[in-house]
């Protein structure tokens, strides 16, 4: 280790740790650590190796910092965010550009040079009396080539604790592979604490360096916003993704199982937030890999997919034995589970909204000591658990985790999944002609509906391509081509299907229940094998009706009637030419770089539905258009 390195670490360190970080050989690291210690000023230095005794000394430290309390059950514990700091800070969160480079107007960027003097500047002394936590991790399986390896500092024992949970453990692959140079850099303080909880919310910061492929954090806690490893990450692999020729997308990877068991079929999936995409990821039976981030690859002509996570960071609300039961069984279980904002009743058990039980009078809750009716700082009601709480766990905790969750090479993926909210257009299940059409006229066309989980009215839709808006680092243009040119060398190209959760009847009741997605899927499941035939309409195949009947049977033990089935997936045309409408106007007016082939495909769309709206009427019956096949 260069001396300079030394000087300034040695003060922090003590042997064990130093011994720790100088077993790597790897100056590009030691030169990080150095930099952020010294900016930082931490009283002391904690190097994460890949052993349980360092996992333990992270436990410990979360209880002993106050930043996780233990529950009643055995390895649960609680951790609450601050009142402001429940969800990511998408207005404080910037890309650092050059004055040359621009993504477009949907994507928040900030001078580069200014962004980074800011940031520097409130980092500087942010640990004073604190000790840092230096963690490594590899993103997707280890010893794999989908992979990336990244090192985490943090002075948040909670963060440390999440990503190990989340992530797998990197510190071997760093001493493996001694030259490692190109790794992703997170740096994070949670900042002032007040009551164990940031307390500087006017200077959260989260600003992303692509071009040093390093994020920094800064007084905030909410793991979407710290957890360097899950979202801030997923910005730099997105860049990354495009200068190699893959893809990083916000994305499930489950296996439904088909032909009695004898067959899986794996998918991959995009949701926006709280759309149903971790409940889909873990059906009943199923075979859950990831639930939040993919990367997928074209490997001799195939597209493989792994999940870059090993542990899940899911909405708690609405989980019950009844509509979740696998994830319920772990999270009413003994083994590790981190809950954050849900309410501490009397007993030391959490609870949360939608748990399927009798609603609390009393707690302790993110808002402090709770009783029913309280007002919040803000003067909004305060429930009793925040709709954004969740759930930290291991995938391997679960009894339906798929056995390739560490497989290197991935899995061979049969079908890909996008969805949103949507109340009135789409129906709830459809496939695209092809990987173009499912491409341009689905994904890139994403709408969801906004609820009362986010702020602002309920029910406004919001563009969303691919759900990955959030995140992208690139333009919205190059994107798209990049999700269109995976396939372009594929012998085997996945198919393509949209869902729709939410689709409401006249009286504005749901025309589904929550567990018609497992049906859904059994269908995908059976396109892919080429088991299913399907009714040709003019956006996509939708199932027949008798397939639908039989699969409700053997699936849910459920009849499933004419009527249903018509009002389901009939073809809504005066809704769907109203959302194409909206689409091209984003395309055409805010992205600066739309593939030409986008607005052809979503005219040829509309050409189709004006020449069904002609022959049939606005609303068209499943059973006309299976009747009028050509
Ligand atoms: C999401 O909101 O899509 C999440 C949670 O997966 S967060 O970590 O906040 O991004
Ligand atoms: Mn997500």
């Amino acid at each position: 280790m260069k001396q300079e390195y030394m000087d300034i670490l040695k003060d922090k360190c003590d042997g064990k740790n130093l011994e720790k970080l100088e077993a790597l050989k790897n100056e590009k690291v030691f030169e990080f650590v150095a930099k952020y210690v010294k900016l930082c000023n931490p009283a002391s230095i904690f190097v994460r190796t890949d052993s349980e005794e360092d996992a333990a000394y992270l436990r410990g430290k979360t209880l002993e910092n106050a930043e996780e309390k233990t529950l009643k059950t055995e390895g649960h514990s609680v951790h609450f965010d601050g009142y402001y700091d429940q969800a990511r800070d998408k207005s404080n969160t910037k890309y650092l550009l050059r004055p040359d480079e621009v993504l477009g107007s949907d994507i928040r960027s900030e001078d580069r040079v200014k962004g980074l003097k800011e940031i520097h500047t409130l980092l500087e002394n942010m640990m004073a009396g604190k000790e840092m936590y230096v963690c490594f991790f590899c993103l997707g399986p280890t010893g794999s080539k989908f992979s990336i390896p990244a090192v985490q500092i943090t002075d948040s024992s909670y963060v440390a604790h999440s990503e190990d949970l989340l992530y797998r453990s990197g510190y071997e692959e760093f001493r493996k592979n001694e030259n490692t140079e190109r790794f992703f850099r997170f740096v994070h303080s949670a900042g002032a604490l007040k009551n164990g909880v940031s307390s500087d919310v006017y200077n959260r910061r989260v600003y992303i360096d692509l071009e040093k492929e390093m994020v920094f954090s800064t007084n905030t806690q909410y793991a979407g916003n710290t957890v360097g490893l899950k979202k801030l990450s997923m910005r730099l692999a997105i860049k990354r993704a495009s200068e190699e020729g893959w893809l990083t997308e916000h994305m499930f990877v489950m296996g439904v199982n088909g032909n009695d068991g004898k067959r899986v079929t794996y998918f991959t999936g995009s949701f926006p937030s709280a759309c149903g995409k971790t409940a889909t990821a873990m059906l009943e039976d199923e075979k859950i890999i990831g639930d939040d981030i993919a990367y997928l690859r074209e490997i001799d002509g195939k597209i493989r997919a792994v999940n870059v996570e090993r542990g899940i960071f899911g909405i708690i609300q609405n989980v019950s034995e009844k509509s979740d039961p696998e994830i319920f069984e772990a999270l009413t279980s003994p083994g590790e589970v981190i809950f954050s904002n849900v309410l501490v009743d009397s007993d030391n058990n959490p609870r949360w909204l939608g748990d399927g039980r009798a609603e609390p009078e009393r707690g302790v809750n993110f808002s402090g000591e709770w009783t029913n009716g309280k007002k919040g700082p803000d003067d909004n009601e305060v429930f009793f658990s925040h709709k954004n709480a969740r759930y930290t766990i291991k995938l391997k905790n679960l009894k339906n985790c798929d056995e390739n969750l560490e497989n290197p090479e991935g899995v061979e993926i049969g079908g890909v999944i996008y969805g949103g909210r949507d109340s009135d257009t789409s129906v709830p299940a459809l496939q695209s002609f092809d990987w173009e059409h499912g491409i341009l006229s689905q994904a890139a066309a994403i709408e969801s509906e906004t609820t009362s989980a986010t702020l602002g009215a309920e029910g406004v839709r919001k563009f969303n391509l691919m759900a990955n808006l959030d995140f992208l680092s690139i333009p919205i243009g190059r994107y798209i081509q990049n999700n269109l040119d995976i396939v372009k060398n594929a012998e085997k190209i996945p198919l393509i299907f949209h869902v729709n959760y939410f689709l409401k009847g006249e009286d504005k009741e749901y025309l589904n229940g929550i567990k018609d997605k497992h049906v859904w899927l059994k269908w995908m499941e059976l396109r892919v094998a080429g088991e299913a035939d399907a009714i040709k309409t003019p956006t996509g195949y939708i199932p027949k009706y008798e397939d639908l009947k039989v699969l409700f049977k053997q699936v849910l033990d459920k009849e499933y009637s004419k009527e249903e089935y018509e009002e389901q997936f009939k073809l809504r045309i005066r809704e769907n030419i109203a959302k194409i409408e909206r689409i091209k106007a984003i395309y055409q007016k805010k992205v600066f770089d739309t593939p030409a082939i986008l607005i052809k495909t979503l005219n040829d769309q509309k050409k189709r539905l004006e020449d069904c709206q002609n022959a049939n009427g606005d609303y068209v019956s499943p059973f006309v258009l299976e009747n009028t096949q050509d």
